[in-house]
């Protein structure tokens, strides 16, 4: 085993999540794809490529079902382009967030059921786990099933052909916490198995699976899917085949975002990647996402990526607008409830959960943010975001009885409701939410973060800068870490951006002066002196500007002296 050079910043955040010897060390900054598990441990899986197979030599059609999130987008595009590779054509659904919500819709199947083949199998990816009745419905009109999902796996029986959930009770897989791309990748893997492995598809094109994995680290890192185990694996490799990629739209969509393929990050990920294809389901045009994956030409491929990054602007402004309002309802709720935010407005349904996560980021409580339906008042949408450490889903299902439908994970959720059981549901979470403090005082106390002692002016040293790109995919359950240096003084500073929000200054260390940014952070200027010490906590970012990269530090918090 090669030795490599650890920063000692680096061993004592890896020492702070249990990693210690220079094996385990090593396996963690390079872990390999070889150590993925089989995806025959997965429950129903050898029942799910046998109706696969079955179709494909039927040549029935093939409906892929996919949720309107990055996951859900990916995951759908994963599957097609593998089978496109096996030479297999399918058709791919995903549905208008706007005009027929999340998952399988009856009417649409309907539709499908009239212009398909009477033989046709229905693959859903990231959906479908909460869609007992469609299923029921789908298999009348003709549908083989098969559901690939990730969502919390409800009591209620479901009626499909097979069902494959890393989450459900009784399934093999050692790891339940795949992102639904990750699921659409194992079921992949499963039918290149068969067809390598099997004299009918004799002579048939059997694709490298590494060429997917890009697929899966975009869709994992924008679900919020913890980044260890079988997903660091996972990610890591869609990281390093993202240089080499062969999938047109992440190619172009990476260029035209002007991100750095080589030294991908998290970060350009979570805030370019993922709002961009994200910003075409919130405003209820998803197939322009699908359109730029499944490209069949650079050129396409390319007038694709702008024209989301156009309906991301789009988005953003509405942002803006709806958090604005939603501030001034969440101050007076506040006053209700002190640790959770329940809110209804005139918001644009395709924002709510970013609306919902900057007031999690602004009052660091669990949010709720509602909007009338689009096309009847009175039902009310909602979605939900939490900070850390609390369980959303649970909440939510503590005042079940008052919804319509609700699905999600522990920090992100939505639901709907009627209009008029709103104020019985929110006061129900209040009440559960004063419960929830004082039994879970503890919880917080559990979180807080240990900092990592480095001096800024050895923030930039070369061993350091190499392990923090090795500790990528950082995010959920692989936190960057977090350094403190006790002694800094500005040596210059100015606010700029939207209101001065921001700052930007120049930090005098030990040995050397060092540039330095704090988003959200203008409004200290006025509270800290130029020249006096103070504490700084920081991070490091790898950032792309006009095709150049470099790190930069970012300040978290100032703490004067
Ligand atoms: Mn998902």
């Amino acid at each position: 085993m090669s030795k490599i050079a650890v920063h000692p910043a680096i061993k004592r955040h890896l020492a702070e999540h249990g990693l210690c010897g220079e094996e385990d060390i090593e396996n963690y900054l390079f872990p390999k794809l070889k150590d993925l598990p089989s995806p025959f441990l997965l429950k129903s899986i050898d029942t799910a490529v046998d109706l696969i197979s079955s179709a494909i030599q039927n040549k029935d059609d093939i409906l892929i079902w996919g949720d309107y999130d990055v996951d859900g987008i990916t995951g759908t595009s994963l599957l097609h382009t593998f089978f496109r590779e096996i030479g297999v054509t399918t058709i791919c659904h995903i549905p208008n967030r706007l005009t027929d919500g999340y998952g399988l819709n009856d009417k649409v199947l309907r539709d499908y059921a009239t212009t398909l083949r009477p033989n046709k199998l229905l693959i859903t990816v990231d959906c479908g786990i909460s869609n007992s009745e469609e299923l029921i419905l789908a298999k009348k009109y003709g549908f083989k099933t098969i559901v690939t999902d990730h969502h919390q796996v409800p009591d209620t029986t479901l009626y499909a052909d097979a069902t494959i959930n890393p989450k459900q009770q009784d399934c093999g897989f050692p790891f339940s916490e795949l992102a639904g791309v990750g699921v659409a990748f194992y079921l992949a893997a499963a039918v290149r198995f068969k067809i390598s492995n099997n004299n009918e598809y004799k002579g048939i094109c059997v694709p490298n699976m590494k060429s997917f994995l890009d697929y899966v680290a975009i869709g994992t890192i924008a679900d919020i899917m913890p980044l260890k185990g079988v997903n660091r694996i996972l990610v890591k490799g869609g990281f390093e085949s993202i240089s080499v990629t062969r999938q047109r739209g992440v190619k172009n969509l990476l260029s035209t975002l002007d991100i750095n393929i080589d030294s991908l990050t998290s970060d350009a990920v979570s805030f370019k990647v993922a709002p961009a294809i994200n910003a075409a389901g919130r405003l209820g045009e998803p197939d322009k996402p699908l359109n730029l994956f499944l490209a069949d030409s650079d050129a396409s491929a390319k007038e694709y990526a702008s024209q989301l990054i156009q309906l991301n602007n789009k988005r953003k402004q509405i942002t803006e607008n709806n958090f604005e309002s939603a501030l001034s309802i969440a101050r007076k709720e506040l006053l209700l409830c002190a640790n959770c935010l329940v809110i209804l407005g005139e918001f644009h349904e395709g924002v709510l959960g970013i609306v919902a996560s900057r007031l999690v980021e602004k009052f660091r409580v669990p949010a709720l943010v509602c909007c009338y339906h689009p096309a009847d008042r009175s039902v009310v949408k909602g979605s939900g975001r939490a900070p850390e450490g609390h369980d959303l889903y649970r909440l939510i299902a503590g005042a079940e009885r008052y919804l319509q439908n609700f699905g999600g994970h522990a920090l992100a959720a939505g639901f709907s409701l009627p209009v008029a059981n709103f104020i019985q549901f929110k006061e129900k979470l209040y009440t559960l939410m004063s419960l929830h403090d004082e039994n879970n005082a503890h919880v917080s106390s559990s979180l807080k973060r240990k900092f990592i002692e480095l001096d800024v002016s050895e923030s930039l040293d070369r061993t350091l800068l190499d392990n923090l790109m090795q500790l990528e995919p950082t995010g959920e359950a692989n936190p960057k870490p977090i350094f403190l240096d006790r002694q800094v003084r500005f040596v210059s500073f100015s606010a700029f951006g939207k209101n001065k929000a921001h700052l930007k200054g120049v930090i005098r260390g030990k040995y050397k002066n060092v540039p330095v940014i704090g988003f959200n952070l203008g409004d200290r200027i006025s509270k800290t002196n130029l020249n006096e010490p103070c504490s700084l906590l920081y991070t490091h970012s790898f950032e792309s500007y006009n095709g150049r990269s470099s790190w930069r530090l970012h300040i978290k918090d100032i703490i004067s002296h």
